[in-house]
This record gives structure tokens, C-alpha cells and sequence, in this order.
């Protein structure tokens, strides 16, 4: 069956720290489920669908491990990346200055490509003490740290759903530039052979 035109399909990454929540967030919007996880070492990739007008496109989302062991190989997967999806524990106060920095230093890269539009997703709001939105677009000073690129926060909370719809919904209105399925396909073969032969001369 050929491709619809309306359907389009892009690689979305997914960041932020260890427990904040990323790949409980994925399961949740791809199969409506609380999947008990464990923390990511390498990464996850789902295809999520979300519309943008009447189109429906197709999000190839790469959930990557967020340890500290695992950031410096994030790079690895900015190439030809559409949108970032910033993941926050907005309850986890204490590692906050952390997930700003990690943040910063996504969006510095040479290596993501210029302009690309950001998502922070204020994570686990139904946990006590969470902060809002607006709270946290202040304390991470967004409209500084995103100059000269689209941003949004929203509010989302992986456990009950709430957000996450909206959150992916507001990343594919974001979008610039659409990339080809097939480009896609290349991209994604690309980067799992560029990533297994990393592995395997450090062996
Ligand atoms: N209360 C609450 N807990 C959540 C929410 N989202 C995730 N969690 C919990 O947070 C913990 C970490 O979730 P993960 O999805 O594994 O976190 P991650 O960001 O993928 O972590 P890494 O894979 O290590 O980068 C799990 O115990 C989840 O159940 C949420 O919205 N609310
Ligand atoms: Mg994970």
C-alpha cells in the first residue's frame, strides 16, 4: 500500500535525566498503559502518531537512557532530528539545576541541528510538591535558553496520562521540516550501525 500524502514522518528525541519519567511517558501514549520500567541503558524507539492540522504524522520517537553514563552518547542521535522532547521530574526539586544543565548543553551542540524546536515536558504533576509550568519556565529561564528557536512547556503526568496528547500534539505543530519516510528509514538503520560498532571496538 503506498504511503498517504498527508502522512508525514519525523524523529523526535527524547531527553532528560534518569527517572524523569521518559520511557514510562512513550508506553503511556503508544499503548495507554503504566509499564513498570527499568532505567534505559542504550535506548528505545517507538512510532507514535500525532496530528498537525489534518495531518496525521507518523513521530519516530527515540527515547534515550538518561544516566549519567548514557548523556554522553545522546549526541549520537541529534543528526536529522526534527523536534527535542525534554522529559522533567517537575517533583524532583533537588536535580533540577542538573536537568538544566543537561538541557543547555543539548541545545548548544554543533551537532543538533540549528533551530531545531523544543518541548519540555513538566513531568509527574500528580506528584506532591510537583512544580507548574509556569514555575518551571522561570526557574529554567526558557525564553533565554531558547532564543531563536519554537519552545513550549506543557504540563503532563505519565502516570495518569494527563498532557501527554498535547505535548506531542504541540511537538508536531512545532515542526519545520518534515523529513522523506524513506530518509527516515536510512537515518534510523544508520544510527543503529554507527551505535553497535561504537559498542563493539570499545569491547
Ligand atoms: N508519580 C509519577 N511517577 C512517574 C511518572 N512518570 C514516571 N514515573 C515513575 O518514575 C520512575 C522512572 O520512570 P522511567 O520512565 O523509567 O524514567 P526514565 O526517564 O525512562 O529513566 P532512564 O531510562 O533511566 O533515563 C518510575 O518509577 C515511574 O513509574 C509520573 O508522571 N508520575
Ligand atoms: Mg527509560
Amino acid at each position: 500500500m503506498g504511503q498517504r500524502v498527508s502522512q508525514l514522518e519525523v524523529r523526535v528525541l527524547l531527553l532528560g535525566l534518569d527517572n524523569a519519567g521518559k520511557s514510562t511517558l512513550l508506553y503511556k501514549l503508544k499503548h495507554d498503559k503504566c509499564v513498570a520500567t527499568v532505567p534505559t541503558i542504550g535506548f528505545n524507539v517507538e512510532m507514535c502518531e500525532a496530528k498537525r492540522g489534518r495531518s496525521n504524522i507518523a513521530l519516530t520517537v527515540w527515547d534515550i537512557g538518561g544516566q549519567r553514563s548514557m548523556r554522553p552518547h545522546w549526541t549520537s542521535f541529534y543528526a536529522d532530528t526534527a523536534a527535542v522532547v525534554f522529559v522533567l521530574d517537575s517533583s524532583d526539586l533537588p536535580r533540577l539545576a542538573e536537568a538544566r544543565r543537561e538541557l543547555e548543553c543539548t541545545l548548544r551542540s554543533d551537532l543538533l541541528p540549528p533551530g531545531v524546536p523544543v518541548v519540555v515536558l513538566a513531568n509527574k504533576q500528580d506528584a506532591v510538591g510537583a512544580l507548574t509550568a509556569t514555575e518551571l519556565t522561570e526557574r529554567f529561564n526558557l525564553p533565554k535558553m531558547c532564543a531563536g528557536r519554537d519552545w513550549f512547556v506543557q504540563p503532563c503526568s505519565a502516570a495518569t496520562g494527563f498532557g501527554l496528547k498535547e505535548g506531542f500534539g504541540r511537538v508536531a505543530h512545532l515542526l519545520k521540516r518534515p523529513s522523506d519516510p524513506e530518509t527516515i528509514r536510512e537515518n534510523i538503520k544508520d544510527t543503529v550501525h554507527y551505535i553497535r560498532a561504537k559498542s563493539t571496538r570499545r569491547r
